[in-house]
């Protein structure tokens, strides 16, 4: 069974920006294009998220770090190919007061070239290495295209990037590997699903070796790219000169890898879930896992009230994350309204009838199904259904996104596919650069790159010239 979903899909970008302030996660009426204000309850969305993004790094040996928001010019130019591509969309400081600086420094919009001189200096010999480091920061990115809340920001609040250097290139390799590993737990764990494809050469990380992206589909079938993995070969570290000391006594140069993250997951979490109701988020995330919701009858207000209060505490005593709403003068139906919107997995409704009965209702969000449940059998049915709930998600999303990834070998059919907002297409094509622009020219839309996830050998002809495919490549228009 499956809540109403035609606002959700039919006018998706209203519902995002509605249900952003109505569920007030963020606020994107500071006056500064491209910067927002994370409200209570979605800091605490985004604290959830984070928590589990740095419990799966410090698991597998990153260690936190933090360095400076600004970086000299200087620094930032030494990578050739990334200078050329950040120059523009960098944020830069001219002045201290009425001082004009000799050199000026970036707002850091990723940081390679902050942390690349520094690990420098810490590591001497092969002992030292792979090295792990991550940080959880603001960048800054002067975006130009039309900027969107959570989705394409110029002060990207919520940048986790992982920074790791390695001895050889196939470490540096395994690395990625383990790199992606994180990010299917991750989005997993946030009911996410993706599609993970090597970006082609012309859309790959600005100085890395290869990109490997992570990519959701949106309610109106465009593809949003939510994470990305790089491996970055020697590029960087040749740039700053940074050789290490081999076990054989010779000098060379480690090679580095990065992959990050932003607010774009907790917008991914929002829109793959949500309905025409709202929000409805996994309960692992939710800021509210439970929300209790006393039904009074003349007379017996009290009573519910206080079972409302006690159903709370032995929640709470249980680490579930759960509320009363004891509002008075407002209606039940309009408690249900506010937290449907909010997106609370289980509500708990405490009639008069219950607390005689020694029952338990409890409705959960996504369906709005009811169960009944012993009294006494508060906490394990609660949690219980959380899970169930929790996976029910995942599994739904996931369903949605593999029944919004079509293949074809007709460019038309593509196009209408993509025109149709049906989701990302899957083509055969030759490798040429020169068919890549014609596909992207064809379908008005992005070529992801090649499927990661899935091992399948290019059957057929490629979609634009006829020669033999050498790749399935994927296509969408893109956010
Ligand atoms: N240094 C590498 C790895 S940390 C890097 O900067 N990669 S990135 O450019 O691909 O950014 C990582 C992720 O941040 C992207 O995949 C995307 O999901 C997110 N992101 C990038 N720019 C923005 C933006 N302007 N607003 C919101 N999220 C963004
Ligand atoms: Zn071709």
């Amino acid at each position: 069974m499956s809540l109403e979903r035609k606002i959700w899909s039919e006018q998706f970008t209203e519902w995002f920006s509605e249900m952003l302030l109505k569920a007030e996660i963020a606020d994107f009426r500071y006056p500064l294009k491209g910067c927002g204000v994370w409200m209570p309850y979605g800091f605490k969305l985004r604290k959830h998220i984070l928590d589990i993004m740095r419990r799966l790094l410090d698991e597998t040996g990153h260690q936190e770090v933090l360095f400076p928001l600004l970086i000299p010019e200087d620094l930032l130019a030494k990578e050739a190919v990334h200078i050329k591509s950040f120059f523009e969309e960098c944020f830069w400081v001219t002045r201290g007061g009425s001082t004009e600086f000799d050199v000026k420094y970036a707002l850091r919009p990723t940081s390679e070239t902050a942390i690349t001189p520094m690990v420098k200096l810490w590591v001497r010999s092969h002992a030292d290495l792979p090295l792990k480091l991550y940080q959880v920061v603001s960048v800054f990115r002067y975006e130009t295209k039309a900027t969107r809340p959570l989705i394409r920001v110029r002060e990207v609040t919520t940048f986790k990037e992982a920074h790791t250097f390695h001895r050889s290139y196939e470490d540096a390799a395994r690395q990625v590997e383990e790199g992606v590993e994180i990010y299917k737990k991750f989005f997993d764990e946030i009911c996410v699903p993706y599609l993970i494809s090597q970006r082609p050469e012309w859309d790959k990380f600005a100085g890395a070796v290869y990109t490997y992206a992570f990519d959701t589909i949106s309610p109106d079938g465009r593809s949003l790219q939510i994470g990305t993995v790089h491996h970055l070969g020697t590029n960087f570290t040749k740039a700053f000169d940074f050789t290490y000391e081999t076990r054989e006594g010779k000098r060379e140069y480690p090679h580095s890898t990065s992959y990050g993250i932003s607010e774009r997951v907790v917008a991914a979490v929002m829109m793959v879930h949500g309905d025409d109701r709202g929000l409805v988020l996994p309960p692992n995330i939710a800021p509210i896992q439970v929300i209790v919701i006393p039904i009074p009858y003349k007379g017996v207000e009290e009573v519910v009230n206080e079972e409302a209060k006690k159903i709370v505490e032995e929640l709470k005593a249980a680490s579930i994350r759960a509320e009363a709403d004891l509002r008075e003068d407002v209606t039940p139906g309009s408690k249900y309204y506010d937290w449907e919107i909010k997106g609370v997995p289980i509500r708990v409704e405490v009639g008069p009838r219950d607390v005689e009965r020694k029952e338990i209702t409890l409705v959960r969000r996504d369906t709005l199904e009811r169960t009944v449940i012993p009294r006494d059998k508060l906490v394990d049915g609660v949690k219980e259904l959380m899970e169930k709930l929790q996976n029910d998600l995942r599994e739904r999303a996931w369903k949605w996104l593999r029944e919004h990834v079509h293949r074809t070998d007709s460019i038309e059919e593509a196009r209408k596919l993509i025109d149709n907002r049906q989701g990302v297409v899957e083509v055969m094509w030759c490798g040429e650069e020169e068919c890549g622009f014609r596909i992207e020219e064809g379908i008005s839309g992005r070529v992801l790159g090649m499927p990661i996830d899935t091992k399948e050998e290019p059957k057929g002809n490629c979609i634009v010239c006829g020669k033999p495919a050498k790749q399935v490549i994927r296509i969408a228009r893109a956010f």
